[in-house]
């Protein structure tokens, strides 16, 4: 029923306290002593780091992640070896893909820095100073979320591109992203996950520099520390579980719809794979793919929870009706595997990214399509986009008035001074007109 799954699909829920994850439980109770509600320790942590800087960092690290760091900065060493631990096709996808991400965001640069000057005004873009970005993720260290935020950083031309993570047990950083660092071209690498992390960014320790903006997804304690954080320090948004959404018909091929499905199902069991489709037949093809294709995954488990609670498929009347049905969920990915898919790209309003075709799965532009995949969740493709080089820009308006104009200016300008009961303000322009 089309209807009712509309409304189950429009229901979205913040995450709340009870579904939190034991380990967060736990993690809290073992840090506090006491039950604390996300938010209380977040607003803790930060406090501490505010106050004793690196040795809150190295406290949390401790406490939360179980990680010894005396050595808040990751060494030269450190990614020496680490190039030495990978594998060098490893190396080379990391560098081919960096490739088609800093090509992709160099022609995002052209449209996003153009700057005028009209009639005595302009606008002139400049890249930010420092830029914070934190990837997260130790039990899955994605290395393409370092290209991904640290790239469009450098691309736009700011200054300093920092990177903050959580460690492992042993303290360090997993190889593969020092090598994903080294290779965005990223100039310092930093050892403090969570909250901690963020806390630092925003407000500098003795070793990990104070930013101008922090970007990038982060788990429950980094969303709800960039919250805190916003207006002491840039945030580029909020990040909620990965969502995808397949609009497909008969022409589509079932197995590679189910593989889709499960490819964003696998990252988080409250991730949402959701297919839309007219068609009966293929709802079931994709099914008893789906089911197959669990077989044998390392992640089924994950995929399975995401599939039964969060996804699931439902019964359209047409692809326009499921376009519909998309703009008003605005999901992260929205995928066309439908006959002659740009026909429908001009009636799509809100996604953060568009997928056309069978031959641009979702999970190639999780890596090396090229535009970032750091993409709004929740509901924030209603207004906003995928992180890029603006995110990393900002304008500076140019008032450089010609001296002919003023009287014209000047006047208006007054009469609403003085209806604002600005007094000062009418006189600021009135004294202008003066001997004139
Ligand atoms: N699809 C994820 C990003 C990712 N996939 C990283 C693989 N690695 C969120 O859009
Ligand atoms: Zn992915």
């Amino acid at each position: 029923n089309a209807e009712e799954g509309r409304r189950t699909l429009l229901a979205r829920r913040p995450l709340e306290i009870e579904e939190l994850p034991m380990e967060i439980r736990e993690t809290t109770f073992r840090t506090f002593g006491q039950e604390l509600a996300p938010d209380e320790v977040v607003r803790r942590i930060i406090r501490d780091v505010r106050e004793d800087g690196d040795n809150a960092v190295r406290y949390y690290n401790s406490a939360i992640d179980g990680a010894h760091t005396p050595e808040l900065r990751v060494q030269p060493d450190e990614i020496r070896a680490a190039y030495d631990a990978l594998p060098s096709d490893l190396i080379e996808a990391l560098r081919f893909a960096a490739d088609r991400v800093r090509r992709y965001h160099e022609t995002q640069l052209r449209g996003a820095s153009i700057d005028f000057q009209h009639h005595g005004l302009g606008q002139v873009t400049r890249p930010i100073q420092r830029a914070g970005i934190y990837v997260p993720g130790t039990r899955a260290p994605l290395p393409s979320t370092v290209l991904m935020c640290a790239i469009p950083a450098r691309v736009a031309g700011v200054d300093e591109v920092y990177l903050t993570s959580p460690v492992l047990p042993d303290g360090t950083v997993p190889p593969v992203k020092l090598v994903a660092a080294d290779i965005a071209g990223v100039d310092g690498v930093f050892k403090a996950g969570g909250a901690q992390g963020i806390a630092a960014f925003a407000y500098g320790t003795e070793t990990i520099p104070r930013v101008d903006k922090i970007a990038g997804p982060g788990g429950l304690f980094v969303t709800i520390a960039k919250r805190q954080v916003f207006g002491d320090v840039g945030i580029d948004s909020i990040y909620g579980p990965t969502e995808t959404m397949i609009i497909a018909d008969e022409s589509a091929n079932p197995e590679l719809v189910a593989a889709d499905l499960i490819a964003q199902a696998e990252h988080d069991p409250l991730a949402s794979p959701i297919l839309l489709t007219p068609s009966h037949y293929l709802a079931e093809e994709v099914a008893v793919a789906i089911e197959r294709q669990l077989r044998g995954l390392e992640r089924a488990k994950i995929a399975r929870a995401a599939l039964e609670n969060r996804g699931g498929c439902i019964l359209v009347n047409d692809i326009d009706h499921a376009i519909e049905l998309a703009n008003e969920y605005a999901p992260e990915h929205l995928c066309l595997c439908v006959e002659n898919p740009t026909a429908y790209a001009m009636k799509v309003r809100n996604c953060g990214g568009l997928f056309l075709g069978e031959a641009s799965p979702e999970a190639v532009g999780d890596y090396t399509a090229g535009p970032s995949h750091t993409m709004p969740t929740g509901g924030a493709a209603r207004w906003s986009g995928p992180l890029g080089v603006h995110d990393f820009l900002k304008k500076i308006a140019v008032v450089n008035l010609p001296e002919d104009e003023m009287e014209e200016l000047n006047r208006a300008a007054a009469i609403i001074a003085r209806a604002e009961g600005l007094t000062g303000h009418a006189h600021a322009v009135e004294r202008r007109l003066q001997g004139r």
